[in-house]
């Protein structure tokens, strides 16, 4: 045995959590746990190596809910118990306390007793967390960037603003970018989702939003600078409509490609397992991957590509791209290749990525004969003509997937290449490798972190260093360590 120069002796106990406090619904800085032998311990959470094995805060209190036991390690200090690690008793086994069983028979022969092992810790590259930025705002949904050459930051709110902020955060919240709150209904799923600038903004001033309007349907609409450089409101131009039978699930996500059209995510409808059907139906903008062209046609043109083209399939709709989405809150290009990186929020059980190479369109990603790489409606689903997700992970670790991007900046080497993502409910913070997945069978990511958050989307500035936005109106910038 080598020297022991630890100072404190760490403890276990195993129990189910009867409490836990926080400043925020994400963050818990104190719980209570209560063991089988009815014994009630309190923890002070201070720092909590979260990529060796410990839980999020958010998967915390869904424990608290579900009653399922944790094993809690921590070390008394100052008369407090500091918590160190916890993690799922059931994942875990049940590890007691490392007591040494003193045998009074033991001899010379006896064997010599096994040293208590500690599990390997995953050696990891680097770790990802969230750091605050700037905040005062409204619920977030998103953040972008012009590509103008300004190197602004575009903040919006959910309930239908938006806010010019400086590369520094500094903003100017008297004079908003953009406001239509008179024509956004929010929030829970409604409100403005999406803003995209068009590839020549810095020449044409134009750009795009997608919202839900007063009476909850979906609207996709142009705007255009107006003479004091900030969004004139009466210049909205309609694109499209999608009828929404009910209120959640409405997708919202804005991007242009790198060939130079507007991709629109598109949810299912809402309730709850797509019980019109269409995910698979054609003739449906509901659960779809739509690209259009803003810059040819009134009020636009349909893509030469586009794989139902009106002349081919009389019934489908031309702007689709993708089938299959149930809910696609967020999407990204990859700067560097144009390739399309879909988060596609899941139904009970499965979270998935999905990636397609630039311009390869035409795909079904499955929804809902397929939840993620898991059969959905019927066991036994004839999985033919689907592409899988790259990626996916269960509920044990989320609860609905934040799309992300495919880094691409400089402050972090060790992140290019990586597609980075999180989840709403745990906060989790994913990457995997893009080049080596696209295409690849689908892998369960490795998690380098937490942004101890919930985040509602990332957002890229345009030296492609990212951020993560959320509902209680902060912003954070993601940072490897
Ligand atoms: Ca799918």
């Amino acid at each position: 045995m080598g020297a022991c120069s630890a100072p404190v002796t760490p403890l276990q106990a195993t129990g189910v959590v009867i409490a836990a406090d926080g400043p925020t619904a994400a963050q818990v800085d104190s719980f209570t746990i209560r063991t089988a032998a009815g014994q009630t311990l309190v923890f002070k959470v201070v720092r909590l190596d979260l990529t060796n094995g410990g839980l999020p805060s958010a998967h915390l209190r869904e424990h608290m809910s579900s009653g399922e036991p944790i094993v809690v390690t921590y070390h008394p200090e100052n008369g407090v118990n500091v918590a160190d690690r916890y993690t799922d008793a059931a994942t875990e086994g049940p590890t007691g306390p490392p007591t040494p069983t003193m045998s009074p028979t033991a001899g010379p022969s006896a064997k010599p007793t096994p040293t208590p092992t500690t599990a390997p810790t995953a050696v990891l590259p680097f770790h990802l967390s969230a750091q605050p930025f700037a905040d005062g705002f409204l619920e977030l949904t998103f953040l972008t960037n012009a590509g103008d050459g300004s190197g602004d930051l575009y903040v919006v709110e959910q309930r239908g603003k938006v806010y010019r902020m400086a590369a520094d955060g500094t903003v100017d919240m008297t004079s908003p970018f953009l406001d239509i709150v008179d024509k956004v209904s929010c929030c829970d799923e409604r409100g403005l989702l999406g803003l995209a600038f068009h590839p020549s903004f810095a020449d044409n001033g134009r750009l795009f939003v997608d919202y839900t309007n007063v009476a909850g349907n979906t609207i996709v609409a142009e705007l255009s600078l107006g003479a004091d450089g900030n969004v004139d409101p009466e210049s909205e131009r309609f694109l499209l409509g999608i009828r929404q039978p009910f209120p959640n699930h409405n997708g919202g996500m804005l991007a242009f490609g790198a060939d130079g059209y507007l991709y629109i995510g598109a949810g299912d409808g809402g309730s709850g397992g797509d019980p019109y059907g269409n995910g698979q139906s054609t003739d449906t903008l509901l659960g779809k991957i739509l690209r259009i062209d803003v810059d040819h046609g009134d009020p636009y043109a349909i893509p030469d590509g586009n794989p139902y083209p009106v002349v081919n399939r009389a019934g489908a709709k031309p702007e689709i791209w993708d089938v299959g989405m149930r809910n696609p809150w967020r999407f990204s290009f990859d700067r560097a290749t144009g390739d399309l990186w879909i988060g596609d929020v899941g139904q009970d059980r499965y979270e998935e990525v999905d990636a397609e190479p630039a311009g390869e369109g035409g795909r079904n990603y499955g929804w809902n004969t397929m939840e993620a790489t898991h059969c959905f409606l019927v066991a036994g689903c004839d999985s033919t003509g689907i592409t899988l997700p790259v990626a996916e992970y269960s509920h044990n670790d989320g609860c609905s997937i934040t799309g992300g991007y495919v880094y691409r900046g400089s402050l972090y080497p060790a992140l290019v290449g990586l597609y980075v993502f999180s989840d709403y409910c745990s906060g989790n913070l994913w990457a995997i490798d893009a080049a080596s997945s696209i295409g690849a069978g689908p892998v369960t990511p490795i998690e380098y972190g937490n942004a101890n958050i919930n985040p509602t989307a990332f957002g890229e500035d345009e030296s492609g260093e990212l951020y993560l936005v959320n509902g209680a109106g902060q912003i954070f910038r993601l940072t490897a360590d």
